[in-house]
């Protein structure tokens, strides 16, 4: 049987489809504004969205993706939590006949490739939005130094990428220290707590850079709690562009953010009308992320999600 599955599912050309879209999370602003732009995009092209939310747990993603496959949706969308637990419900899915793909999170490529095992992945380039902060920090840092790193979710795409972008661009300049470097998971609460503990550790340090924006706010609500200034006693740099981290650039709080755009509906569901019309797409699509600043945070006030 395997022979029979050796290549990737085909997608039937229909007028409207039934989607599914197993979402991981809805607890910050990023996975809203995601979603939104999920459904809008199928209810403007009169397509069914199967929706699932997998409030934060691999295990129960897998599960809504076993599920998607027993109601035989057309196609289905994932944004993976982490790496490789979802990666033998993609294979399932991939059995049953059923084309996925992946949208904002990767799944480990030794494990399960693109254009093999599913359609494609769409999303940022995380090396590169990594590097970009730590270009703008190197460039804007004036006399600080000590860097302490909260990173994404444990077994994310994202938090392994961003890490490795940034840590690469800092370790060629050996003024810059970074001296923890620690999981947020990529929430603002855990983001606050875990800057709570490492600014206890490292009084020193006068940098933060975190992941993503929901982890930079919390972290600059724990360094407010301990009385000193965002923006002045520690300088924060960050990444997603969410509106209310575009607003700290603005008051001054807040050094960057690259901006990690969640607006995936036009791309996933064009990705999904070419599939269906035989063309065989690039294994990775790539978002194009702006990044702000002082400089253009206030325009960026209008669009920011
Ligand atoms: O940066 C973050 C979200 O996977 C790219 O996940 C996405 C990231 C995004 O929780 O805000």
């Amino acid at each position: 049987p395997s022979q029979a599955f050796a290549s990737l599912p085909k997608l039937a050309k229909k007028d409207k489809y039934r989607v599914g879209f197993a979402q991981s999370e809805s607890n910050n602003p990023w996975r809203i504004a995601q979603t939104k732009s999920m459904r809008d995009e199928a209810a403007r092209l009169g397509h069914q969205l199967v929706y699932t939310d997998a409030a934060s747990s691999a295990a129960k993603q897998a599960a809504d993706v076993n599920s998607m496959i027993a109601q035989r949706v057309d196609l289905i969308f994932l944004t993976p939590r982490e790496d490789k637990p979802l990666v033998p419900a993609v294979l399932n899915a991939k059995k049953a006949g059923i084309p996925v793909i992946l949208l904002d999170r990767d799944v480990d490529h030794a494990l399960a490739k693109p254009g093999e095992d599913y359609v494609t992945f769409i999303g940022s380039d995380f090396v590169d939005e990594g590097r970009r902060v730590a270009q703008w920090l190197v460039a804007n840092a004036g006399k600080r130094t000590t860097i302490l790193e909260i990173e994404g979710t444990t077994g994310s795409t994202p938090a392994n990428d961003r890490k490795k972008g940034f840590d690469e661009f800092i370790k060629q300049h050996p003024q810059f220290k970074i001296v923890a470097s620690q999981s947020g998971d990529f929430s603002r609460d855990k983001g606050r707590q875990t800057a709570q503990t490492l600014l206890q550790a490292h009084p020193e340090a006068d940098i933060i850079y975190t992941h993503t924006d929901e982890m930079t706010l919390g972290a600059i609500a724990a360094l407010e709690a301990s009385g000193r200034k965002p923006g002045k006693d520690v300088l924060f740099v960050s990444i997603d562009g969410e509106k209310q981290a575009v607003q700290a650039i603005v008051d001054g709080k807040l050094g960057c953010s690259c901006e990690c755009s969640p607006m995936f509906g036009p791309k996933a569901f064009a990705a999904l009308s070419a599939y269906a019309a035989g063309g065989t797409l690039p294994p990775f699509i790539k978002n194009e992320d702006r990044f702000y600043d002082a400089s253009n945070a206030k325009e960026a006030l209008a669009w920011a999600y």
